[in-house]
């Protein structure tokens, strides 16, 4: 999807700052980091939103969990904790339909999210 800013990262078009990636998954630092640690673990499939995961994608969506998990004990805040929240449109607040798990840590976060 050319259209997408997300596959425009995959395709290699635009360059974040990438600090995981693997056959299916690219793991880059948020643009606007809401704590010291902020990642945006995506698929390289497209998927605009939870609601358009498909039978099949199942294994794909551990993956991005699995990559959280590598980014956290990478990034050192494995053991003090962290936050991974996938919004799901409007009320969510979601602004990039392209599948995204926020993984969020390195300060204590309050619960609950507003
Ligand atoms: P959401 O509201 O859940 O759709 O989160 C979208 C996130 O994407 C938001 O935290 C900011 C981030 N973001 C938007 N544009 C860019 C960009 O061009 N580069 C990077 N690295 N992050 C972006």
């Amino acid at each position: 999807m050319s259209d997408c800013l997300f596959c425009r990262m995959v395709s290699g078009e635009l360059q974040p700052d990438v600090v995981h990636e693997t056959d299916d998954v690219l793991a880059f630092r948020d643009i606007n980091p809401q704590a010291p640690l902020h990642v945006l673990v995506i698929p390289k499939k497209h998927i605009a939103t939870i609601n358009d995961i498909e039978a099949g994608d199942e294994a794909l969506i551990g993956k991005l969990y699995r990559a959280a998990a590598v980014i956290a004990a990478q990034e050192g805040v494995a053991e003090s904790g962290y936050r991974t929240v996938m919004n799901c449109n409007a009320d969510a607040g979601q602004e990039v339909f392209h599948l995204h798990l926020h993984v969020v840590g390195g300060r204590r976060l309050r619960w609950p999210p507003g």
